[in-house]
C-alpha cells in the first residue's frame, strides 16, 4: 500500500477542519495509518520544509508551521500520494478549483490549511520525520 504524509497546518487546526478533512479521506477510501497532534520544533520544521531553504518565503512558513498544534498523519491506500494531491488542490488556494480541500477552505498561499507529500521519496523522508515504525499500522 502506497503512504503518504498528510499535515493538516496550524491554520486547519485552529479552524476546527480537522474531522472535515480526515473524513474526506475516509470517504475516499484511503485509511488512516498514524495520527497526532503535535507543535513542530524551529529544528522539525527546517528538515520538514528544507527543500525551501533560502526562498523568499521560508522564514515567515517556518514561524507558521511552528506557530501551533498541527495533526500528522500517515495515510495510506492505492496511490494515495496522487490522490491525496488532487484531493488537496494547488498550492495556491487562489486556483484551487471548489470541491478540493484548499479551494473549500482556503485563500491564501501562506495559510493553505494542509500538506501532503510530493512524491514516493518526500513521502518515505517525511514519514520518517514524523513517526516511528512502530507507531505506523500495517
Ligand atoms: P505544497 O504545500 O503544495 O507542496 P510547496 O512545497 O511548493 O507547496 O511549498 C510549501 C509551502 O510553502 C506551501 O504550502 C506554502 C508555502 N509557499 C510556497 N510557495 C509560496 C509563495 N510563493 N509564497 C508564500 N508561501 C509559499
Ligand atoms: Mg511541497
Amino acid at each position: 500500500m502506497e503512504k503518504t504524509l498528510v499535515l493538516i497546518k496550524p491554520d486547519g487546526v485552529a479552524r476546527g477542519l480537522c474531522g472535515e478533512i480526515i473524513s474526506r479521506f475516509e470517504r475516499r477510501g484511503l485509511r488512516i495509518l498514524a495520527l497526532k497532534m503535535m507543535t513542530l520544533s524551529r529544528e522539525q520544521a527546517y528538515n520538514h520544509y528544507a527543500e525551501h531553504q533560502g526562498k523568499p518565503f521560508f522564514d515567515g512558513l517556518i514561524d507558521f508551521i511552528t506557530s501551533g498544534p498541527l495533526v500528522a498523519m500517515v495515510v495510506g491506500g492505492e496511490n494515495a500520494i496522487k490522490v491525496v494531491r488532487t484531493m488537496m488542490g494547488p498550492t495556491d488556494p487562489a486556483g484551487a478549483a471548489p470541491g478540493t480541500i484548499r479551494g473549500d477552505f482556503a485563500l491564501s498561499v501562506d495559510n493553505n490549511v494542509i500538506h501532503g507529500s510530493d512524491s514516493a521519496s518526500s513521502a518515505m523522508r517525511e514519514i520518517d520525520l514524523f513517526f516511528a515504525a512502530h507507531e505506523i499500522m500495517k
